[in-house]
């Protein structure tokens, strides 16, 4: 079966339509002011196993990795559209869990004419002041947009939808596909429709594979865009030849080859004739930087590339 009828198969998220269209106007907005724009994709997916959903299979991606490159790519002047899974990091607010402001900011005196006041000790949270400034300048630019998915189905179509809006703007749009997608699904139609009972004993589940959207992306619906997808294994000695497979069977541009443990500290960036590994010092923690500004940075020159070759 054909993937884009694959996706249609999977049940289409409320408000998809309208989402359809925000993104379109995003992308054509910030296309017309000549920025490059990227999709950057985010967290996990959830499966549900139950058509009244009480059960579902997820899995471990924080979305740190997608919202730390939004931050960096937004700082190169990129637009970055971002899909996330609902209540996953979330850029420049992921490093400020509630835990941390609920008891460094309190009440500074009556609201006055409708305005909050609140402070902090300047030390309580550092980067606050920072992170706030980035967020809202990048708002007031229009060059930030969230969307939210939960569900494998959401992912599905909201990805078929940004590739759509991404499309015109041809070799200048690039895909940063960081979200960790489930491979396994288990159709609504093979579904039980109320919870699986326990009384039932042992429980066995048949899932069925993924299409993997990478392939209709890469072929039909953003030919011309730069697109990295990622590679996540928990085994060293076969990560790069997985990453290398990929490239061969989608022929896209680039793999980020990454390893669970060390995911925020090492990755190698994984071209058809070349293999780059980029690595954190303890020294640049020390200061503060993540690998995704690393990641970003070396991303951005190859897209400069890629856009002249294209040209
Ligand atoms: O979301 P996170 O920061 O916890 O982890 C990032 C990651 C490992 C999900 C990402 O770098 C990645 O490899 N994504 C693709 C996973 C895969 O499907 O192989």
């Amino acid at each position: 079966m054909a993937e884009m009828e694959m996706v249609a198969e999977f049940p289409s998220p409320a408000g998809a339509a309208r989402w359809a269209e925000v993104m379109a106007r995003f992308a054509a907005r910030l296309g017309a002011q000549g920025r490059r724009v990227v999709l950057v994709t985010s967290g996990g997916t959830k499966v549900p196993l139950e058509a009244r959903p009480v059960r579902f299979l997820d899995n471990f991606s924080s979305g740190r990795r997608g919202a730390t490159s939004a931050e960096a790519f937004l700082a190169a002047g990129y637009g970055v559209l971002f899909l996330y899974r609902a209540r996953s990091s979330f850029p420049f607010a992921h490093r400020f869990p509630p835990q941390t402001w609920l008891s460094a900011l309190r009440p500074s005196g009556p609201a006055h004419s409708g305005l909050l006041s609140l402070e902090a000790e300047e030390n309580a949270l550092p980067g606050f002041t920072a992170a706030l400034r980035s967020y809202q300048e990048a708002a007031a630019a229009g060059t930030f947009m969230a969307v939210e998915f939960t569900t494998l189905a959401d992912y599905l179509h909201l990805l078929h939808a940004a590739a759509q809006a991404l499309n015109p703007l041809g070799s200048t749009a690039m895909f940063y596909l960081a979200a960790a997608v489930s491979d396994f699904y288990v159709p609504v139609s093979e579904m039980p429709e109320h919870k699986i009972q326990s009384s039932g004993g042992l429980l066995q589940i048949t899932m069925k594979m993924v299409p993997k959207m990478l392939s209709p992306l890469v072929k039909d619906w953003a030919p011309k865009a730069f697109i990295i997808s990622f590679k996540l294994e928990t085994d060293p000695s076969i990560v790069i030849n997985r990453a290398r497979n990929a490239l061969e069977i989608y022929q896209h541009q680039v793999v980020v080859a990454n390893i669970l443990e060390s995911r925020q500290s090492c990755v190698v960036i994984v071209t058809k004739d070349s293999e780059t590994k980029l690595l954190l010092s303890e020294e640049e923690v020390g200061k503060g930087i993540e690998i995704e500004e690393k990641i970003v940075d070396n991303l951005q020159s190859r897209h400069t590339a890629f856009i002249c070759e294209q040209n």
